[in-house]
């Protein structure tokens, strides 16, 4: 097993939708005992706090449908500097968040080293949309367009300019919720995706090899897992703004963390959407906490 030199990020932002709570998520994860599991493992672990949120009294704002444009902006630029000075100090990145928006300040960091990034993106949706496709307008669904170089220019030009990941460098594992723009994304970029139909039907040991086996054949120079977790069914992780039911389950998703620990690819996470005021007594940070003791080594016997 690999030892790590772990840092963890906090981001307590909930700008990117439109459900109040999502920003209490670090301190749920952290409450959670993120830390001491990931000790207790072997890792060494150092927690660099949360990043500053701040509301951005701008009276000329843009006219844009995007909700909190400039906060996003804020917050998402400032954890792309801190992602990148982590992995300067040879240090691997954890991220809590927060909304999943900060995945484009995650993502941006990460390219300060890695020139041929993959993407895990485990989730209940496809965050495939911009502007024009957004039903809702919430930033949150929107990161892995804007990742792609698709979007506002503000988001897509944060820490540098442009596509900051590969269309066939990315796959979504979990989905059952896409937008018809981000459907038509999918099949235009040819993203591989993992429906649930495919997790029903194959098995997810035989989605996790295939999905492993597909990113090892690309020359990649580091993977990044991001995980939502209303990728899971709502019955394990209540705690999130926007559930859909018929999700992963709570066993598939610790073999899903196992099989990328056996593979040793991911070199930066982050776990993010939980949401404590919708959840049920820390459920939905204790399973978090749970899926990352599998992810980094943690062994039932
Ligand atoms: B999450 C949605 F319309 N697609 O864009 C949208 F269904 O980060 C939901 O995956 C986005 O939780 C969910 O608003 C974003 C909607
Ligand atoms: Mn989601
Ligand atoms: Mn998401
Ligand atoms: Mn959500």
């Amino acid at each position: 097993m690999r030892k790590l030199d772990i840092s963890i990020i906090g981001v307590p932002l909930d700008y990117g939708q439109s459900r109040r709570g999502v920003d209490m998520g670090p301190s749920a994860i952290r409450y959670a005992g993120a830390m001491k599991r990931l000790e207790a493992i072997g890792h060494s672990l150092q927690d660099e706090g949360d990043i500053q949120v701040s509301v951005i009294e701008n009276k000329n704002r843009e006219e844009t449908n995007l909700k909190n444009l400039e906060e996003v902006v804020q917050a998402t630029s400032e954890l792309a500097n801190r992602v990148s000075r982590v992995i300067e100090n040879g240090r691997f990145p954890l991220v809590f968040g927060g909304d999943h928006s900060i995945a484009i300040g995650t993502l941006a960091g990460l390219t300060s080293k890695y020139k041929n990034l993959g993407v895990i993106w485990y989730d209940a949706h496809a965050d495939l949309n911009t502007a024009e496709t957004s039903p809702s307008g919430n930033i949150h669904g929107m990161p892995l367009a804007v990742s792609m170089g698709l979007g506002h220019e503000k988001l897509v030009n944060i820490f540098t300019d442009g596509q900051k990941v590969k269309p066939e460098n990315i796959v979504i594992i979990g989905a059952r919720s896409v937008d018809p723009g981000e459907r038509a994304l999918i099949k235009k970029r040819g993203i591989k995706v993992y429906t649930m139909h495919e997790i029903d039907r194959d098995g997810m040991s035989s989605v996790m090899k295939e999905a492993i086996e597909y990113l090892k054949c690309r020359n990649l120079d580091g993977v990044h897992l991001s995980l939502d977790l209303d990728g899971l069914d709502p019955l394990y992780t209540p705690g999130v703004g926007t559930p859909v039911p018929g999700g992963i389950s709570y066993r598939e998703s610790h073999l899903a963390m196992e099989m990328l620990e056996d593979s040793g690819v991911i070199t930066s996470a982050e776990f993010v959407e939980v949401n404590p005021i919708l959840d049920e007594k820390n459920k939905t940070a204790d399973v978090a906490v749970g899926l990352m003791g599998s992810l980094f080594g943690e062994k039932l016997l």
